[in-house]
């Protein structure tokens, strides 16, 4: 029976999956898609995989490195302009802590102060870079609500490590 409140997550988490899978596999990272969305007009805002734009960038960060272009403004100036209603799906909860020390995709968000509302994740990041991710609880205690969406975390996960020395 198709379930009315997951059938959209899973779609779209589906479509940031099949964006990971365009990402070239890396050892040192995780191949990750994401896309922000308007949930009210169910619109899709920009889409995004690790390594998408220059430099060692991260899904989520692609994707607002994209509208940031898009609309000319910085990065940090995107609340001005994402719909009341905007979420991020990610096939990996954002980072809290980059090997390479580049800023944090969690930070990326907090620094929007609430204009992304939701983030939907496929998985919880795996500990193997940089331990235990707490940055759920940072994105939830600055209001930010964090989703689980169930049942593709095989999946993801096979995509996120391809290429990974076992
Ligand atoms: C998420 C991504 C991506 C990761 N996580 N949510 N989106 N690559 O696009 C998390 C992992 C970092 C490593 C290495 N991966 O990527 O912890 O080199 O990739 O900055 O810590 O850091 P860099
Ligand atoms: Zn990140």
């Amino acid at each position: 029976m198709h379930n009315f409140d997951v059938g959209p997550h899973r779609e779209y988490m589906l479509q940031a999956l099949d964006l990971a899978r365009k990402s070239p596999p890396k050892p040192t990272n995780y191949r990750v898609g994401a896309l922000l969305v308007d949930a009210r007009t169910n619109t899709i805002l920009a889409t995004g995989y690790t390594l998408e734009c220059e430099g060692n960038t991260h899904a989520e960060q692609s994707c607002l490195i994209k509208l940031s272009e898009e609309h000319k403004i910085p990065e940090e100036n995107l609340a001005e302009v994402l719909p009341a209603e905007t979420v991020l799906y990610t096939t990996v909860e954002p980072c809290l802590k980059r090997l390479s020390g580049n800023l944090p995709c969690v930070e990326r968000i907090l620094r929007l102060k609430k204009a992304i509302k939701i983030v939907y994740v496929g998985v919880k990041e795996p500990e193997k870079f940089i331990g235990q991710n707490t940055g759920r609880k940072q994105l939830e205690d600055a209001g930010i609500k964090v989703v689980l969406v169930e049942g593709m975390e095989e999946e993801i996960l096979e995509v996120a490590t391809a290429g990974h020395v076992p």
